[in-house]
């Protein structure tokens, strides 16, 4: 690889200030140089293009430009013609393959480098002023020292390569929680998905040039040489800034996604007075026309984007499930007083293996054309495969590392945490509000963790605090979404674990402070789809047969809807759920799904504890008072 500018700024001048579609993309050097992750490329005139003239943004373009000296910068405008192009280059470097058209139109395959497949929680670093301010669940890094860090790497990154700019917005373009976002990055495949993933080009341009606060987000993501000793996803929260090095796996490369709507969003919703969530948000509608909007959170490939898309039983007639969003819900009080929530993407990204037409019939549909497959793997056909795919294994596939596979292999054909990047249109059940600025109104929040133990099936909180409590004290078993150890219970609060960008008692407070606010406040639930029998298989089917958990906590925002009261707060009795046609759950199985064991509960107790401890003093004092009336209804 070429290196000899590394010491000085761009050896041609470059014109930022005023860039057109004619001069797209900006020429920084005489002749490309060859570099094994992705070589500079040239586009035919009028691909790409966005214009703009935001001083700001031009300036740190070229700041980023000086320090990583790329061949070039092209301006991403989101057009399908450059989506096309782009397409076809990251076919020709061999970042892309195009799968079988006739099965999976539109459609290509990417595989990562196999030391790449995850987010890195470990390599996640909140740079807040002090460490107070990221609190004890976050890794910190001092701002100024993780700048000087990262420049150092940075320097001459993008030499002989691309570097593209993405202006992007998440939220419906006309919604006040809308923000704008710019991601500069040296990789094809995240200008791909980015496109998928959110609302790219001119719009964003648009909103920011017309806002009254000029917010924007500054992220940089470079490949290096993808090497894990050289990873780190770096968040600066005062500075609404980010940076990314090192990887190319989603989660962690795809800025808007967990790094700005998470990460920094809730840093910002805090300051705000707004939330920001990892729920998937879904629509009710009864056959009688009337229409719930329910947010819930679970950790990551615990099936939010099943549950988002959940058909359910055939007895259901003129029930409808519409899908709002599946991972992110950014939530705001509205003039009527009730809650609000929008999906600030514009696309999913979703786990692959074990869907199927059985567990996910829309997520099926969705993906069959017009998807980006990472991971997966490749028949002799060019189709897809993954475990737990309807039918057949196929005879003999590529696997996700690009090795042959037959069914006899003792690998996995598609990694666990493979993924399809499809945009949200592709949804059959799409909820027809979904661009409304203003958002949905939210009936019932509720909160799920993968427990095998102690969590019933379902209980609604009695009030705002023990929900948040419910909330705040979530617990799950660890996945392949992150890198680490797969099935152990670690605590998860509101499955933000991974993505809070500030202190999670503060992050407490917030929800504990908000909820007064709300005058009509969504009921808060607990679910648990998870539970396993003594011999180790899961009790409850899952799946379209969540509805009947669903319908309840829709009674019970209805006013209906029977439950005693437990400990932990409101449960169905057996009579009270739905079971008509529900196969292999006898009554025995429902009772125990339905169980409060005090046994469990005190180990639950201790662990509830254990994890309030290492939040010190910023803690709020009611979910201490919360913790300590939960064990005296125990002991009573
Ligand atoms: C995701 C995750 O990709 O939570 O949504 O890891
Ligand atoms: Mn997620």
């Amino acid at each position: 690889m070429q290196r000899s500018c590394l010491s000085g700024p761009p050896h041609r001048s470059f014109n930022l200030d005023n860039p057109t579609s004619e001069n797209t993309v900006i020429s920084l050097r005489g002749s490309n140089t060859m570099d094994n992750l992705a070589p500079a490329i040239t586009p035919p005139r009028g691909v790409g293009g966005t214009k703009i003239s935001h001083q700001g943004v031009l300036d740190w373009v070229q700041e980023v430009a000086r320090r990583t000296q790329p061949e070039n910068i092209f301006w991403c405008d989101g057009s399908a013609r450059e989506n096309s192009y782009l397409l076809e280059v990251a076919q020709h470097q061999g970042i892309l393959q195009k799968l079988n058209e006739k099965k999976v139109p539109g459609s290509y395959l990417h595989r990562s480098n196999p030391n790449d497949v995850a987010r890195v929680e470990q390599f996640t670093l909140i740079c807040t002023r002090t460490k107070e301010e990221a609190g004890p669940t976050n890794n910190w890094a001092d701002p100024a020292e993780t700048y000087l860090k990262l420049n150092e790497m940075l320097k001459g990154a993008m030499e002989g390569r691309t570097m593209f700019v993405i202006p992007y917005i998440m939220g419906p373009p006309d919604s006040p929680l809308a923000k704008v976002g710019f991601e500069i990055t040296d990789s094809i495949y995240v200008v791909l998905s980015m496109r998928i993933m959110t609302r790219m080009g001119e719009v964003a341009v648009k909103r920011l040039e017309g806002s009254s606060n000029g917010e924007w987000n500054r992220g940089v993501h470079s490949l290096l040489d993808v090497h894990p000793d050289r990873r780190l996803i770096c968040h600066f929260p005062q500075d609404n800034a980010i940076i990314s090095v090192g990887s190319g796996y989603g989660g962690n490369v795809l800025l808007s996604k967990k790094c700005l709507a998470l990460r920094i969003g809730s840093y910002l919703a805090r300051q705000q007075g707004w939330l920001a969530e990892h729920m998937l948000i879904l629509g009710v509608e009864s056959p009688e026309g009337r229409k719930h909007y329910v947010a819930a959170a679970f950790p990551s490939a615990c099936g939010k984007t099943n549950f988002a898309m959940l058909i359910p039983p055939e007895h259901y007639k003129g029930w409808k499930i519409t899908t709002i969003g599946d991972d992110i819900a950014w939530m705001q009080i509205g003039a009527d007083g009730r809650l609000y929530a929008v999906n600030p993407e514009n696309g999913y990204f979703g786990v692959v293996p074990g869907t199927s037409y059985k567990s996910n019939p829309n997520a099926m549909k969705s993906i069959e054309r017009d998807t980006l497959y990472t991971n997966v793997a490749q028949t002799d056909d060019h189709d897809v495969w993954w475990e737990g795919k309807d039918g057949p294994a196929p005879a003999h596939a590529i696997d996700w590392r690009g090795k042959e596979w037959t069914p006899e292999s003792k690998e996995k054909a598609a990694h666990p945490n493979s993924r399809f990047a499809v945009p949200m249109r592709n949804n059959p059940v799409l909820d027809p509000d979904v661009e409304k600025g203003e958002g949905v109104p939210i009936s019932a929040i509720i909160f799920g963790g993968r427990r095998s133990d102690t969590m019933p099936l379902v209980f609604q909180a009695i009030d705002w605090e023990r929900g948040v409590y419910a909330g705040a004290t979530m617990a799950s078993e660890t996945t392949a979404a992150a890198t680490g150890a797969v099935g152990q219970v670690r605590r998860d609060p509101m499955a933000m674990l991974p993505f809070c960008g500030y202190h999670m008692g503060q992050y407490f407070k917030h929800w504990l402070k908000i909820g007064p606010r709300i005058q009509n406040p969504p009921l808060i639930f607990h679910v648990n789809w998870f539970r396993k029998g003594a011999d180790g298989k899961f009790l409850w089917p899952g799946f379209g047969d969540n509805m009947r958990v669903l319908k309840w906590v829709i009674d019970r925002c209805e006013g209906r809807g029977g439950a005693t009261e437990s400990p932990v707060g409101f449960i169905p009795r057996p009579a009270d759920l739905d079971t008509q046609g529900l196969a292999n759950v006898p009554e025995e199985t429902l009772a125990e799904l339905l169980s409060i064991k005090p046994g469990e509960w005190k180990k639950e107790l201790q662990g509830q504890q254990e994890f309030f401890e290492t939040l010190g003093a910023d803690l709020p004092p009611e979910l201490t008072a919360q913790h300590k009336k939960l064990a005296e209804r125990f002991a009573s």
